[in-house]
């Protein structure tokens, strides 16, 4: 069973990993590289079967980033509160209010301009990877004006048509002139793709994974993402293969590696697209349906902010 990398990861990061302090203060034990690979063929997605994965959540980030998305409103509209901690710490700080999360969700969504002026979270995946911002002389020496801005995205979906041995099929999130305004630095910062005997694969470069409750996600929308391009290019879904490199786990998450550890993988959750939307940013949320996923319980563990 794919799990078993997973599994195999958990305990040796636990067991082997080096401990330090971390940027969040909770400190982790962590390891530099690793790789976990899984076929897509068949509608075989990766959804860990060791605990309940929200998998709805993650496809909904997911549509978010293609659609552009740099604001949590439409997040918290459906319900998707996995961005609200970085804008609720901001807005607490600067205006001193002890608004509850809750409260603060649901302003952002009944109040627009509210959302406008507390809810963004600067260029973050959805701004770079379809308006990546290019600048152009503006007449004089020395001065720029914005130019156009690049959908890396459309440009991946042309560029696997028009020539699918290229080997530089690739999504960066890693603005490095921007990374000081976004309120997380990308963590899923490449996504590679690569065509054989047609099918479609996708490496993604995680620089950052915190093993016990991003990787889930992170797994979950790589391959997701792979789906949609192939089904996009006509090719069929190849391997997802993910890589870590600061791959860690949290301190405070003793009791979600004893439990999952003491778990057997077992089954296998496919996906189905109900439908071939017009383009790469016309897919929703009701056109995945999966099916076979009988995980074991949720974990729930802290999240380190
Ligand atoms: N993290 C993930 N996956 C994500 C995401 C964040 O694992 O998609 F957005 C974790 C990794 C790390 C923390 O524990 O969030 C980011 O902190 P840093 O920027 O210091 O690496």
């Amino acid at each position: 069973h794919w799990e078993w990398q997973y599994l195999d990861l958990m305990r040796r990061i636990w067991t082997q990993g080096d401990e330090r302090v971390d940027r969040t203060g909770v400190g982790t034990r962590s390891i530099l590289g690793a790789t976990i690979r899984f076929d897509l063929s068949g509608g075989a997605m990766p959804l860990l079967t060791t605990k309940r994965v929200y998998w709805k959540t993650a496809t909904r980030e997911m549509l978010w980033f293609l659609a552009g998305g740099t604001n949590i409103r439409p997040l918290c509209a459906q319900g998707v509160e996995i961005w609200t901690d970085w804008p609720l710490d901001r807005y607490r700080r600067e205006t001193g209010e002890a608004i509850s999360r809750q409260d603060f969700s649901a302003r952002i969504v009944a109040d627009a301009q509210f959302a406008e002026e507390w809810g963004d979270l600067g260029p973050v995946y959805g701004k770079q990877w379809v308006d990546w911002a290019t600048y152009e002389p503006a007449g004089e020496p020395g001065l720029f004006r914005r130019g156009p801005g690049i959908n890396q995205v459309a440009q991946v979906v042309e560029s696997l048509k028009a020539s699918p041995g290229s080997r530089r099929h690739i999504i960066e999130g890693w603005n490095v002139a921007e990374l000081d305004a976004m309120a997380l630095p990308p963590c899923h910062k490449t996504y590679q793709f690569h065509v054989a005997e047609g099918r479609l694969s996708c490496l993604l470069y995680q620089r950052s994974c915190d093993l016990g409750l991003g990787f889930a996600f992170n797994m979950w929308s790589l391959a997701l993402l792979t789906r949609m391009m192939a089904q996009q290019c006509n090719l069929e879904p190849g391997e997802a293969v993910w890589t870590g490199g600061d791959v860690h786990l949290y301190l405070n998450h003793a009791a979600l590696v004893e439990e999952q550890l003491s778990r057997q993988p077992a089954g296998e959750a496919r996906m189905a697209i109900l439908r071939r939307p017009d383009s790469i940013f016309d897919y929703r949320i009701e056109d995945f349906e999966v099916s076979g996923y009988a995980p074991q319980a949720h974990i729930a563990a802290p999240v380190a902010v």
